[in-house]
């Protein structure tokens, strides 16, 4: 477990503002970006240019407001009101990511560098948590394919590992002795299903840019797995050739797999996944049955052939 041993200054009071601001002015500089405003000392969400894409599912999104208030995000707090109450605290611009391992071009890249606003697309997908709920969210992002090509891994890259901020003095739930969680949150994928077109880098929502609570400003979104492995304010993504470490199986390995593929026939050990809890459906709402990969058993079942998908649960 990590101990933060630094000094309890916010990042916010360090970055000089034209550093603070300067990811807003590149984005706006390379066409995409239609509006930005400042107010006072911090920036309000801007909005972004997408252009649909047929991977989207035809069903109404939930409101901003459930999206945005009902969260997991255990850097804040476990309860599902703690990241919007605690995530605006966190610095988000500048932002880098260190992209290393069984690649060519390995380096630390801006957000500016990954992020090509041109290739923005609206992504509606629904997003079904572990826990058995749903949400449909209306993401804005690119393929994750995109940014591997850039780095463009080697023969031996098989794998593709992923780690969100650690910043304790940002994210109250790293900091003290007793932690839910083994810091930072840590994710992965097989090469294969990191180049589907259907994974996708996520920065933003509704058009907007993404709220803290929601994994600003770089997440992943994998929408035929449970929602944990869409980690979330990512800030190393590395190619490996042997199975990464998750954060969620480290935790409980019983309980969930390395591949955590949306699967309404094989059970949690402590519930049933045979049917989920719409959120903002209202008390009397039916739950939904739930679907094989989520919806997504055509696009993403070959990926799977031959596996025995209760043994790789
Ligand atoms: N770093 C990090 N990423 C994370 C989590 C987390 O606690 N920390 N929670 C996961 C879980 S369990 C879910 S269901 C989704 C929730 O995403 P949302 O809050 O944007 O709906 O984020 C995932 N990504
Ligand atoms: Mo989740």
């Amino acid at each position: 477990m990590h101990r933060w041993m630094g000094p309890r200054f916010k990042y916010s009071e360090i970055t000089p503002k034209e550093v603070y601001f300067s990811r807003r002015q590149l984005l706006a500089g390379a066409g995409g970006l239609i509006a930005a405003h400042t107010t006072g000392a911090t920036a309000s969400a801007a909005t972004f240019e997408t252009s649909p894409s047929r991977w989207s599912i035809d069903d109404r999104p939930n409101s901003y407001d459930d999206i945005t208030s009902y969260n997991n995000f255990y850097e804040f707090g476990y309860d599902k009101a703690d990241p919007k109450r605690h995530a605006g605290q966190l610095t988000t611009d500048p932002w880098s990511v260190v992209i290393d391992g069984k690649v060519r071009r390995p380096g630390t890249y801006g957000l500016e560098d990954i992020v090509k606003p041109a290739s923005l697309e609206e992504r509606i997908y629904r997003l079904r948590c572990v826990e058995a709920w749903s949400m449909v969210i209306p993401w804005v992002g690119f393929p994750l394919a995109d940014v591997l090509a850039m780095a463009d891994p080697d023969s031996g890259a098989k794998y593709v590992a992923f780690e969100t901020l650690y910043r304790p003095e940002e994210m109250p739930a790293q900091r003290g002795v007793f932690q839910s969680l083994d810091w930072p949150y840590v994710e992965g994928l097989r090469l294969d299903e990191a180049m589907h077109p259907l994974t996708i880098l996520a920065v933003g929502l509704y058009g907007e840019e993404l709220p803290n609570q929601n994994g600003a400003p770089l997440r992943l979104v994998v929408p035929w797995k449970y929602g944990f492995k869409s980690i979330k304010s990512i800030v190393r993504i590395s190619l490996t050739d042997t199975e990464p470490p998750t954060t969620w199986n480290l935790q409980a390995p019983r309980e969930y797999g390395f591949y955590s593929n949306v699967n309404p026939e094989v059970s949690h050990p402590r519930w049933s996944q045979a049917t989920e809890r719409v959120v903002g459906g209202g008390l009397l709402s039916p739950r939904r049955d739930t679907e094989m990969f989520n919806g997504y058993a055509e696009a993403v079942g070959s990926l799977y052939s031959g596996m025995d998908l209760k043994k790789n649960f």
